[in-house]
């Protein structure tokens, strides 16, 4: 039979990217995120290149209702699913404490925090009637350190991070990995977002170095789902050679 994997944020960046290595890798995928038009063409994509059977879910992952309803909407094949990546997320703003919109903050955290603990709760039942099942969270170097400006996005990776050491505490009875996965400075739409659709501040944050690209987290999350039974990679933190810590880089 084989491997099912869901996806939040499948529709850009790195779940996009991480979603053609699983149907490389032979998986079928639940793919979810707010632009069902992206998780359409992704689908016909991976339908062409592998004949890969996806399952969309198009849903804002911030809406804790939707979120239960739309899972329960799989059908039973569906919802033995062995690995859900938790990748979803976003920044917005980067401004100092004082100045930064609420707003943002509310979304961020809805975001980064609330929808995975939304989706996780929702699809853990149907792991531990299999007693197995793997859940990969999306981190954040800024949920290890803390930047200038980066306030309320690195406190909710940084919640995130303990939320993935408390996950892998409570689960571990029912035979469930958790891994959380820490990149530095990736080029996808995160800076278009942080900075609301303005391509040249956007484009500004990876000037005068090679950034990670969406490939090197997808197979970095392929390496630790990729795994035996028995070995699970717990924490793992990945940055581009030209980045040595959250606000060090070497540019040219
Ligand atoms: P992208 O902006 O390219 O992708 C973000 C994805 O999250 C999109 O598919 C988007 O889908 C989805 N998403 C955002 N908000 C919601 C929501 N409310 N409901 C459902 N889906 C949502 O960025 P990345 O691929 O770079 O980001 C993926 C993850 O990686 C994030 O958690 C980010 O914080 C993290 N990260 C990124 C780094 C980087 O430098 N790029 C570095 C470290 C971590 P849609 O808009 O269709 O809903
Ligand atoms: C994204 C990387 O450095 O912009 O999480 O916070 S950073």
């Amino acid at each position: 039979m084989k491997h099912i994997a869901l996806i939040t944020g499948a529709s850009s960046g790195f779940g996009w990217a991480t979603a053609r290595k699983l149907a490389e890798k032979g998986y079928d995928l639940i793919l979810t995120g707010r632009r069902g038009d992206r998780l359409q063409a992704l689908e016909t994509e991976l339908h062409n290149m592998f004949g890969t059977k996806c399952r969309l879910l198009v849903f804002d992952i911030r809406d804790k209702k939707t979120v239960f309803q739309q899972i329960e909407t799989l059908e039973d094949n569906w919802k033995k699913i062995d690995l859900l990546i938790n990748n979803a997320g976003l920044a917005l703003g980067r401004d100092y404490f004082e100045e930064a919109d609420m707003d943002d903050w509310e979304t961020m955290i809805d975001t980064n925090l609330k929808g995975v603990i939304y989706i996780t709760r929702a699809v853990l039942p149907h792991m531990i009637v299999h007693k197995k099942g793997h859940i990969i969270n999306m981190g954040s170097i800024a949920g290890k350190e803390i930047y200038e400006k980066g306030n309320v996005y690195c406190a909710s990776k940084h919640a995130l991070d303990a939320l993935s050491r408390s996950m892998r505490v409570d689960l571990l009875r029912h035979g469930i990995k958790v891994t959380a996965i820490h990149p530095g400075a990736a080029e996808t739409e995160f800076s278009i977002v942080r900075f609301k659709g303005d391509s040249e501040k956007a484009e500004a944050v990876y000037n005068g170095f090679k950034p990670l690209d969406p490939e090197d987290i997808a197979e970095t999350i392929w390496f630790c789902a990729s795994q035996p039974a028995h070995v699970c990679i717990n924490d793992l933190e990945i940055t581009c050679t030209a980045q040595a810590n959250a606000y060090l880089f070497h540019k040219e």
